[in-house]
């Protein structure tokens, strides 16, 4: 068994992908790491690395001061943790899994209104780079907690704190995460457009990857625009000249699905329609910034 006197310990709730990995990852600091998962027998490699399996959440949270919960998404969270916040009072709660901003401050509420010191967390990076230096994890919500915590949340990845507001990590993990989906969206888009001419998806990427690449030298230059809030300065791609209705008909000429091209084209045409056709590209901004303006 682990040196009872070592560092505090750690609790890990939930032995899916990621909670075993980030469970592994502390098996080698000496601290005493305790496992539970809803579904038994996922623990037995963790064991036979000297991790205690406990019979029950509340035997889990009883058995250390630091409980990290790394389960689906919030509905998994409340149905675990509902029943042992008696057992979690004085304890510090990490939760890794993936919650929507405002979940995380209902769940920094509710830890608060149970005497729980409460760190939210956004794992990116996935399970093969926890216990490297190439993922990292954000955190939001207790400092204190994230002071107190450096030594074991520096043995899964990298990490920073986003500030006292409970929902600050999972909203810059999901805002980045939207822009990698969209991307990732986009190519597969192209992918079936040019299929049609009998364009392998691989043949493909080999082009767009170079050409994405390029294009996201773009970005900081859209960043200043919109920080600077005038759409008018000179030198911009105008949304008139930005009308995409061309990409929309080659896709539905191809018989292709339009659909991740069409909102974009919905964004530069609504603001086309209120009169800025003239401005820059970047003012669709201002159509998602405040929703349906
Ligand atoms: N895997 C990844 O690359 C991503 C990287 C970014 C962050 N995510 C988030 O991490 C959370 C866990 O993800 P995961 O990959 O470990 O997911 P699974 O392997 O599917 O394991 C899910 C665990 O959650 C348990 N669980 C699900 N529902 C409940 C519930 N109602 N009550 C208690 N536990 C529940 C599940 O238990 P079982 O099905 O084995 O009984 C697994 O332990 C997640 O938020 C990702 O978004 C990972």
């Amino acid at each position: 068994t682990r040196n009872p006197a070592g560092p505090g310990g750690v609790t890990l709730l939930g032995l899916g992908a990621m909670g075993s990995a980030l469970a592994a990852a502390l098996l080698d600091t000496g601290r005493t790491v305790t496992v539970w998962n809803r579904t038994p027998g996922r623990a037995e490699e963790l064991v036979a690395r000297g991790a205690r399996a406990a019979g029950s959440v509340r035997e889990a949270v009883a058995a250390s001061p630091v409980v990290v919960a790394c389960l689906l998404r919030y509905p998994s969270v409340q149905e675990t943790l509902g029943p042992v916040a008696g057992e979690l009072r004085g304890r510090t709660l990490v939760n890794l899994t993936t919650t929507t901003p405002n979940e995380s401050r209902a769940l920094a509420a509710w830890a608060a209104g149970h005497g729980i010191d409460h760190l939210d967390g956004a794992v990116m990076a996935v399970p093969a780079m926890i216990g490297s230096r190439e993922g990292q994890i954000f955190y939001s919500g207790s400092r204190a907690a994230y002071d107190a915590l450096l030594p074991v949340l520096g043995v899964w990845a990298t990490s920073e704190f986003h500030g006292e507001d409970a929902g600050r990590a999972s909203l810059v993990d999901l805002a980045m995460l939207s822009g990698m989906y969209q991307m990732f969206t986009g190519f597969l888009h192209g992918a079936a457009m040019v299929a049609s001419l009998g364009v392998s998806a691989s043949d493909f990427a080999a082009r767009q990857v170079p050409f994405l690449s390029a294009m996201t030298h773009g970005l900081a230059d859209y960043a200043k625009v919109v920080d600077g809030g005038d759409y008018t300065v000179p030198g911009q791609q105008s949304l008139d000249f930005s009308d995409l209705s061309h990409i929309v008909r080659a896709s539905e000429e191809q018989g292709v699905d339009p659909t991740p091209i069409a909102a974009v084209q919905e964004l530069i045409a609504r603001q086309i329609a209120a009169g800025h056709g003239s401005e820059g590209f970047p003012r669709i901004y201002e159509s998602m910034r405040a929703a349906g303006s």
